[in-house]
């Protein structure tokens, strides 16, 4: 049985999680309002990722006979000033997200919840590649500035960015 506190923590979580694939999508919808199709995909990608961490999540509080509650997603930013203000945005995003998952990990480590803790390692491990993906296209960008040929080459980088389903979905229908 999952304790009341952790349970509305998760919940809490979900919706942040989905929250998040829906600003990703938002930003694929941006970088495709400026041609950047390569980098609106990565976004795509994104979105589908974040999708997956609610799902993770959702799967979780079920298997410990608790009750998901899905809440209203706020509404998402539409605009940047630049390729480099979106991505910029993303990594102040993924840190304060990694904040949110240090938080719940605490919160279970205060109510001796190891299991959730066990669970949540997968989160913490994620987190630090979500802020290393965004940190390096943004040093990438920085070193790019505004040569043409280097964004163009980025973007059909960005562009080649293949989904992978999280791993502790396998065997999961959703
Ligand atoms: Fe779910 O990690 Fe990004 O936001």
């Amino acid at each position: 049985m999952l304790n009341k506190k952790i349970e509305k923590a998760i919940n809490t979580q979900i919706n942040v999680e989905m929250w998040s694939a829906y600003l990703y999508l938002s930003m694929a919808a941006y970088c495709h309002s400026i041609g950047q199709t390569g980098m609106a995909r990565w976004y795509e990608v994104q979105f589908k990722e974040e999708q997956d961490h609610a799902k993770i999540l959702f799967n979780y509080v079920i298997q410990r006979n608790g009750r998901v509650i899905l809440s209203a997603i706020d509404t998402v930013p539409t605009e940047w000033k630049s390729i480099l203000d979106v991505f910029e945005s993303t990594l102040e995003h993924e840190q304060e997200i990694t904040a949110m998952i240090n938080n719940l990990f605490a919160l279970t480590t205060q109510e001796n919840d190891y299991a959730t803790q066990s669970m949540l390692k997968w989160f913490i491990d994620e987190q630090v590649e979500e802020e290393e993906n965004a940190q390096t296209i943004i040093d990438n960008l920085n070193i790019i500035k505004d040569n043409g040929f280097g964004i163009y080459t980025l973007d059909k980088e960005l562009g080649a960015r293949a989904y992978t389903q999280a791993a502790p979905l396998a065997n999961s229908i959703l």
